[in-house]
């Protein structure tokens, strides 16, 4: 946490489903325009091969960061409204989901709640986060084999 009480936050975004460009734009738009959100950059945006369910289409992930005067909880809020939105605009009822955003970290905080845990679990075991956070962040860990990363549309 800064002097003026900001955190510097990264998130990953993911999205296999409906116009998967859209859904990122559109999360990416409404964190943009979050008063208490500032900095923001944009990581490119990779096709990646679904990872723990493989029986679903390929994803386009991204990563973003910012810095934030909204405490985790509150960001969580954030997040977590974002997605329902994103599926109430754009899916059909009970279709699977098409906007993920998982909070990577919030500054160096180290959180577990039933909520939220931050850094989130499985990040080093993912290309699909590591590679698009290496542009944003410098990361000692090696990315991951395993699940294919291609690079979609290049922002950095
Ligand atoms: N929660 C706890 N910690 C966090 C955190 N750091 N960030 C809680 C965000 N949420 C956090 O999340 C369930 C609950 O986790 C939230 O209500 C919050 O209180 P969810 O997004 O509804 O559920 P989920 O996405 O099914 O779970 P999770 O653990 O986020 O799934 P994963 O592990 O992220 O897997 N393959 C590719 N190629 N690309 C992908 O983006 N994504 C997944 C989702 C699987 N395979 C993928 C991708
Ligand atoms: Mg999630």
């Amino acid at each position: 946490m800064s002097a003026k009480g900001e955190a510097e936050v990264l998130l990953s975004i993911g999205s296999n489903m409906g116009d998967r460009q859209a859904n990122l734009a559109f999360a990416e738009e409404r964190l943009e325009s979050c008063p208490q959100i500032s900095d923001l950059k944009k990581a490119s945006i990779y096709e990646t091969e679904p990872v723990g369910y493989t029986d679903q289409a390929d994803f386009l992930n991204t990563c973003v960061s910012f810095k934030t005067t909204l405490s985790p909880d509150e960001l969580l809020d954030l997040t977590s409204g974002i997605e329902n939105d994103c599926k109430r605009v754009r899916t059909i009822r009970w279709g699977p989901r098409t906007l993920d955003i998982d909070i990577i970290f919030y500054g160096d905080e180290k959180i577990d709640t039933p909520r939220l845990t931050i850094p989130h679990p499985r990040w080093q075991e993912r290309a699909f986060v590591i590679v698009p956070a290496k542009e944003l962040k410098d990361l000692d860990v090696p990315v991951p084999e395993g699940s294919e990363v291609r690079l979609f549309r290049k922002r950095i």
